[in-house]
């Protein structure tokens, strides 16, 4: 894609919607070649602020509000995963966040949702996976694979659903599309009852987990609080307020809402954690 296109694209988003097939498959490419560098565990320097965005999922008004009002100074931007599907302008939302991404590479972090790991587990609806001719399926599909999995940072991490069974946070290193703590990390639900894996969900056939996996799992990992998103049914603050789930799309509820860390303060529980709508 010509650097001036993408300069164009980043002055008014809008125009992401001019990308050419080729344009497409060009910003896919570089966009895979940068996710190949980075590891599936990102590690952030406890520094300045950090903005978790949840779900997008094709609301692109979401996404351009929020790159507007947050991207800049200080903040690093993690997206939660969950770009495409549900919402009106999946395209541009998922071409828009890449163009970002290829812009502002240390500045803004996209992280995998299983909407982006259709690749390896198909689900429907998929309305914007559907909608694309088999190649550039194909190419999307290779490159939102290896989008990174979490994010650690102080006392949080930050990913799309569950945590992983793992034993140190080095693990999640080796995750591979597909198998069993992808599988935990993308498509996990937690309920708040007692007990560890509680097997799947009748209707969605996702794992579903409880306090004691939740517990078990973040001591290991030294972690306090969990940032997710994924999961509309469950109650934003869970686990003696150390799990928070947001969504920041029109898709599921009428406000959305973004969570901002002040890294110059301990993040104890998620009462450290600044709620914000947009
Ligand atoms: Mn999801």
């Amino acid at each position: 894609m010509p650097s001036d296109k993408m300069k164009r694209i980043l002055l008014d988003p809008d125009r992401v919607s001019e990308l050419t097939p080729q344009e497409t498959r060009q910003l896919l490419e570089r966009a895979r070649v940068l996710f190949d560098g980075e590891p599936n565990l990102l590690e952030l320097t406890a520094e300045g602020r950090v903005v978790f965005i949840g779900d997008t999922h094709g609301d692109f008004e979401a996404t351009r509000i929020v790159v507007a009002r947050y991207l800049g100074d200080d903040r690093k931007l993690v997206f939660l995963g969950d770009y495409v599907d549900r919402g009106p302008d999946s395209k541009a939302n998922l071409d828009y966040l890449l163009c970002l991404k290829l812009a502002y590479p240390d500045s803004l972090f996209l992280l995998q949702g299983n909407h982006e790991g259709y690749g390896v587990m198909r689900f429907c609806p998929a309305d914007f996976w559907e909608g694309l001719d088999a190649e550039l399926a194909g190419l999307y599909e290779q490159t939102l694979l290896r989008l990174p999995l979490a994010v650690s940072v102080g006392s949080a991490l930050a990913l799309h659903g569950a945590l992983p069974d793992v034993i140190t946070l080095s693990d999640v290193n080796r995750i591979q599309p597909g198998d069993e703590h992808w599988r935990q990390v993308v498509w996990g639900d937690w309920q708040e009852i007692d007990g560890g894996y509680l097997g799947l969900d009748a209707f969605t056939g996702r794992p579903q987990f409880g306090r004691g996996y939740f517990s078990g799992v973040m001591e290991r990992l030294g972690k306090q609080v969990l940032v997710r998103s994924h999961q509309p049914s469950a109650p934003r603050v869970m686990y003696d307020r150390r799990c928070l789930t947001i969504f920041t799309s029109r898709a599921y509820m009428p406000l959305r809402a973004v969570a901002v860390a002040d890294l110059g303060r301990e993040i104890a529980d998620t009462s450290g954690l600044l709620l914000e709508t947009v």
